[in-house]
């Protein structure tokens, strides 16, 4: 396959005035009519004229009403053109049924759909398939009426009769934010008065028996319009926005212009099929395709590697919206959680990558934790290092230079220079360094005078062994021994390899709480013992550091008895349940709190410090910690249960979903000593998901889930999004010698359809989660995951490309499991015609 660099960049010959595109729906013969008016762009020297096309069959190709005959080439099409402006018309062919790697046009339960970002487009008609190439459209739907009652596309209806309808996007767009979707739909509708008066209609479009299900995401919808306006003064810009919602789908949504489409789980919500999490994740994906509107759509990416300009801003747009509606501290507890679960280990690994590359062969396998999440964790640092009056300064400025562009990162950076007369040269190179750096922390106090000695470190990358120091804004705050700040919180800049930054004034040793707010992503290193831990975890005034504080000791005791057998940490169980039972702190806090390291996160502590993990050992101190606590906390956590539980109607707001998240956790643990007594009494009373659902999980972790799981399934086998659950919730909680039995057992169901990608990430997806399962010593899980991803390759290459992540860690264990794998991963990359998605990601993982 060929790698694309970005140094290669050339812009494209040719500027598309206007695109008008005529859809002849069919099932299986869909007809797709372009008449595409071009002129030459003088400001470009490249003059050959080459348009993207796969997959698809010409019927016909005109020139100014000429007939002629194109030239096929790798991808697409060459054609000689005038000199001047010209229109190009073409009648192509496609069969969306048979569309199962869901890119292009293709069709969902009966229902027609698009997905084209990064590279679909070109599998619905001939045309410059690349994000700098803007332009506006005119769309034309036509169906048989019946079946296909509703046909919606980008920008304003502008009419629609029997069999059609017809659109007109005004803004122009780049051909990834594309989008049709037409069947039989039923809409939950609503209205947004813009702040400069503008009345919107907003639709969010379900199949028929959904319709009880869009109330909270057309709430969460409204939520980000305001918010978005009232943040970063951005109104919405069309008289329409419409959601569909569609139950194939490779990720989670997609911000085509004023059509966004979603997988259906991550928009359909009611009390009864969907959990907090759920509610939660659906609020701020509904924000995050909102946020795109700017960040994506008026202002794009210049190509494919700026991918992060949109990603990480918009990612970190969501993140502060969630913060504003629901808790900043637990917001930024989940995120770092996240980071540290997908993040990491993807930077720390053969798949380590910049935030924005320099290269790649399959764009799609380039939607990544680090474009995504390092890429916003870039945008707070930027923050941090500026201050919010000035990066609200460069937002405002970067709008306004840029809208209607495709942009590239040095476009971004440039606001930020010419705002704050920054040089903000070295802090780029967090755009093209790729790894963890390592911030090591050494104290020195001579009575009066305190300094904390930083230096950095990050180890060599896949294509990078020489590493420059990074600009990491690293946040601290001291406190005294009676728990009082003497030192408010204050970014230190760290720019070199090692700097010092002395507090004058302080007659008694204060206490250091360093990367306050995890105000860099990296990995802190810093000596200090579990007395000073516990004294932080009871009193640091940086939730996120005191949250930390017992990260690190539950960390450390899961260390000291995976390692050396020892007894868990008795000062980490005391602090702990004084934390608990504090009721001044919020409920969802508390919860995160008793929240311990999962066991891949310590699986890749003990390889960074040497050793090899052992699975097995890691899943019986996990569960061990897990016992202890259940001992340490039993005289409170009937009280814990009792006082969190929520009465009156369901509402997810944070608040109630706080109370239920910690009942549940509390719940997990009275289980340990109950048998299941508690958790039966819940799964039978439960009125909402949340408290089903977690229920249902202590009883499996039990040994008592088998005929609750029955009734869970009759109860709720018409329901897709449900049902997934129910898959997922087995192979999450099997036990690891038979999770690989699990899963094929589960693979075996009727109700197991590989097409799904929902269904299939619910079994295969999570058995790579379910650390001990997926690496027992017998290799049956990696050979089970093997199977799968052959099978699902030619059938959707995007999701089994990503899929082959769960192998990227192989080489942290033993000989034993790395030549499983590795046999595993050469069967893969062994098959006839693997894809170019599989290809690429298996040989960067055995690399
Ligand atoms: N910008 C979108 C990324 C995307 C995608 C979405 C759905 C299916 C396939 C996709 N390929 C790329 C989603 C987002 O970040 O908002
Ligand atoms: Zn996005």
């Amino acid at each position: 396959p060929q790698t694309i660099y970005l140094k290669d960049y050339t812009p494209f010959g040719y500027i598309v005035e206007h695109v008008d595109l005529t859809f002849k729906l069919h099932p299986t013969a869909t007809r797709v009519l372009s008449k595409i008016r071009f002129t030459p762009d003088t400001s470009t020297s490249d003059k050959m004229f080459f348009l993207h096309g796969e997959q698809l069959k010409l019927i016909s190709a005109k020139i100014d009403g000429q007939e002629i005959s194109p030239s096929y080439v790798e991808g697409g099409l060459q054609a000689d053109v005038p000199d001047t402006a010209f229109t190009w018309e073409a009648e192509v062919e496609i069969n969306p049924e048979a569309n199962t790697a869901l890119e292009g046009l293709y069709m969902s339960n009966g229902m027609y759909c698009t997905q084209c970002e990064a590279e679909g487009f070109r599998k619905i008609t001939f045309y410059p398939d690349r994000p700098d190439v803007m332009s506006v459209f005119d769309v034309r739907i036509e169906a048989d009426a019946d079946n296909t009652p509703v046909m919606l596309s980008n920008g304003n209806g502008v009419s629609k009769g029997e069999g059609f309808a017809t659109w007109s996007d005004p803004w122009p767009k780049p051909a990834y934010l594309f989008a049709l979707v037409a069947g039989n739909l039923i809409a939950h509708t609503d209205q947004f008065t813009t702040k400069s008066g503008t009345e919107v209609d907003l639709a969010i479009w379900v199949r028929p028996g959904d319709e009880g299900k869009c109330a909270f995401g057309m709430e969460a919808l409204k939520k980000s319009m305001t918010w978005d306006e009232e943040v970063y003064g951005r109104e919405y810009d069309l008289d329409e926005f419409n959601i569909v919602a569609v139950d194939d789908f490779n990720m989670g949504a997609m911000e085509n212009k004023g059509l966004n489409i979603f997988n259906s789980s991550c928009v359909l919500a009611s009390p009864e099929t969907a959990t907090d999490g759920n509610f939660e994740r659906i609020e701020a994906i509904i924000a995050h395709e909102y946020f795109h509107n700017w960040t994506g759509n008026r202002i794009t990416c210049r190509d494919w590697f700026q991918l992060c300009l949109k990603e990480g801003l918009t990612v970190f747009r969501d993140a502060q919206f969630t913060a504003d509606m629901r808790s900043e501290p637990v917001k930024r507890i989940d995120d770092v959680i996240a980071l540290r679960a997908r993040q990491f280990p993807e930077d720390q690994g053969p798949l380590s990558h910049a935030v924005r590359p320099e290269s790649f062969q399959e764009i799609n396998n380039f939607y990544t934790a680090t474009i995504y999440e390092k890429g916003a964790e870039v945008i707070g640092m930027l923050k941090t290092l500026v201050g919010d009056a000035a990066y609200a300064k460069a937002l405002d400025l970067y709008f306004e230079r840029h809208d209607g562009q495709a942009c590239t990162i040095e476009d971004w950076i440039k606001a930020f220079e010419d705002t704050t007369g920054r040089d903000l040269t070295q802090f780029k190179l967090w755009y093209s360094q790729s790894g963890t750096p390592e911030v090591t922390v050494r104290e020195e106090y001579n009575g009066e005078t305190f300094t904390l000695h930083l230096s950095q470190k990050s180890a060599p990358t896949p294509g990078q062994d020489e590493k420059h120091p990074q600009v990491i804004p690293v946040a601290i705050g001291l406190l005294n021994t009676d728990g009082e700040e003497v030192q408010p919180t204050m970014a230190l800049e760290l720019n070199k390899a090692e700097q010092s930054f002395s507090f004058e004034g302080h007659t008694t040793r204060p206490i250091a709480s360093v990367l306050r707010g995890f105000s860099a992503p990296v990995i802190l290193k810093q000596d200090i013992d579990n007395t000073r831990r516990a004294f932080l975890l009871a009193h640091d005034t940086d939730p996120f550091n005191r949250w930390e504080a017992g990260r690190d000791l539950a960390r450390d005791s899961l260390l000291g008895a995976i390692l050396e057998g020892a007894p868990h940490n008795a000062a980490y169980l005391d602090g702990l349940k004084a934390l608990l039972c504090d009721e001044t702190l919020d409920p969802a806090y508390r919860a995160l709190m008793l929240g311990q390291p999962s066991q891949s996160e310590l699986a890749g502590v003990i390889h960074k410090m040497g050793q090899i993990p052992d699975p097995a050992a890691i899943h019986t101190a996990s569960e061990a910690l897990r016992d202890a606590k259940a001992r340490a906390f039993a005289d409170m956590l009937p009280d814990l249960y009792a006082k969190n539980q929520v009465e009156g109607p369901f509402s997810p707001e944070a608040g109630p979903a706080g109370k239920r998240s910690l009942a549940n956790a509390a719940l997990a643990l009275v289980t340990r000593l109950d048998g299941g007594a508690t958790a039966s009494q819940q799964y039978a009373h439960a009125d909402n998901m949340t408290l089903q659902l977690a229920a249902l999980s202590a009883l499996i972790d039990a040994g008592k889930g088998a005929s609750a799981l029955q009734a869970f399934y009759d109860q709720w086998q018409s329901d897709r999004l449900v049902m997934d659950k129910w898959f997922s919730l087995q192979v999450m909680h099997a036990k690891p010698a038979d999770s690989a039995t699990v899963a094929r057992t589960l693979t075996q169901h009727a109700d197991f359809e590989m097409k799904n990608p929902n269904r299939f990430r619910s079994v295969m997806g999570i058995l790579a989660m379910n650390h001990a399962g997926f690496h027992h010593q017998s290799g049956a899980a990696y050979a089970l995951l093997a199977d799968w991803l052959i099978k699902l390759d030619p059938v959707n290459p995007q999701t089994t490309a990503r899929m082959c992540s769960a192998f990227q860690t192989w080489k942290r264990y033993d000989a034993h499991r790395q030549s499983l794998i590795k046999e595993q991963l050469e069967r893969i990359a062994t098959q006839s015609n693997l894809s170019r998605d599989t290809s690429e990601m298996v040989g960067r993982i055995l690399d």
